[in-house]
């Protein structure tokens, strides 16, 4: 059986992007693939975390996991920071990134843009995360579309390493959804919808109460045209709310257009906020009893017993194919 993994960071309330971008892809993912889905609580301290919050979104992130209908028995769901053996290899593998490839990355580039204080973890994180997704050995990684270049530097290191100490590493692919690999701001249709968006009115919570939603969604940038149609370009804010209605309720973009030819944009938005609603409520239903429970905690126990088992064999190789240690 192939091996999945895929991370998702606590820096916030995952948005309407990370559920159809990632999220809703795993739940489809787990019946076929050995699946490790992890939460990437070490990536989000590259930039600054109020440690309170940083611990209650780890705790909500692992609750949303399982209320989209991942199923721990068959699916592995821990937190990173419970397996050492991440950070371990990430710093073996920042001795073989190079500055150059570091710096190209876009999203180093739009996190430090305009900040004076940036950490170097936040430089490095890209070696960090290939060396999640290289311990497990993973065959398939279904991400959205902003990680594709991180993934691709994931394959040349995997690639480098091999061919520089030992064939050790999988070379990983990645798996975007077709619809919904790039949700759009809600504000800002041309910027990624992010959790950490300092405009709250750019995304949609995945805990947001109905009210938050309707509203978020009925002030959404669009244009003075009045016409429901998708053009990337000419109608960013019309073709992402299509492409978020789209992925919630099944329908296709065509069929979207169709039914809102001639409308105007009021029946459009309140339909794409149904659709949406229709999509989060029984999740959120589920969050709200598994915060409560002392199941969670459970299911996070054996996690992480499990990804460090499988981990540290990793580990061990790459280290002595490095030199690193005492021969044992
Ligand atoms: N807007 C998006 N549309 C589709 N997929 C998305 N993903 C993120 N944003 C969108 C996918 O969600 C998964 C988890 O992402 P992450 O938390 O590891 O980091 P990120 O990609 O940086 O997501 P955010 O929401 O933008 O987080 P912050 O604001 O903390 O940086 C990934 O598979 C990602 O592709």
């Amino acid at each position: 059986m192939e091996t999945i993994f895929s991370g998702i960071q606590p820096s916030g309330t995952p948005t309407i992007g990370n559920y159809l971008g990632a999220l809703k892809q795993f739940v489809q993912l787990q019946n076929d693939y050995n699946c490790y889905f992890c939460i990437v609580d070490e990536h989000a301290i590259t930039v600054p975390q109020d440690r309170l919050k940083l611990r209650e979104n780890i705790r909500s992130l692992a609750a949303l996991y399982v209320a989209c209908g991942l199923d721990p028995e068959q699916a592995t769901l821990f937190i990173q920071s419970e397996v050492p053996a991440h950070a371990q290899l990430g710093w073996m593998l920042q001795s073989i990134s190079y500055m150059g490839e570091l710096e190209r990355m876009t999203q180093f580039k739009d996190k430090s843009a305009g900040k004076e204080a940036i950490s170097s973890a936040l430089f490095t994180y890209p070696s960090l995360m290939a060396a999640d997704i290289l311990l497990y050995n993973a065959d398939i990684v279904p991400v959205g579309e902003d990680q594709k270049q991180h993934l691709e530097l994931t394959r040349d290191l995997a690639q480098r390493f091999n061919n520089r100490f030992n064939d050790i590493f999988t070379i990983p692919d990645i798996r975007m959804p077709e619809v919904g690999a790039r949700i759009m701001s809600l504000q800002e249709p041309t910027k990624k919808m992010s959790k950490s968006d300092e405009n709250e009115k750019g995304f949609i919570s995945m805990l947001d109460t109905p009210k938050q939603i309707e509203k978020k969604i009925k002030s959404a940038v669009t244009d003075s045209e009045g016409v429901v149609k998708f053009d990337k370009v000419n109608k960013p804010g019309v073709s992402n709310l299509l492409t978020i209605h789209a992925s919630c309720s099944g329908e296709s973009i065509e069929e979207l257009e169709k039914r809102f030819a001639g409308q105007g944009y009021g029946d459009f938005k309140q339909s794409t906020a149904n659709a949406v609603l229709s999509v989060l409520q029984p999740i959120q239903e589920k969050h709200a009893e598994l915060m409560q429970s002392e199941e969670l905690d459970d299911i996070l126990d054996s996690g992480a017993e499990k990804a460090n088992q499988a981990a540290n064999k990793t580990l061990a190789k790459a280290m002595k194919a490095m030199g690193l240690g005492r021969v044992k």
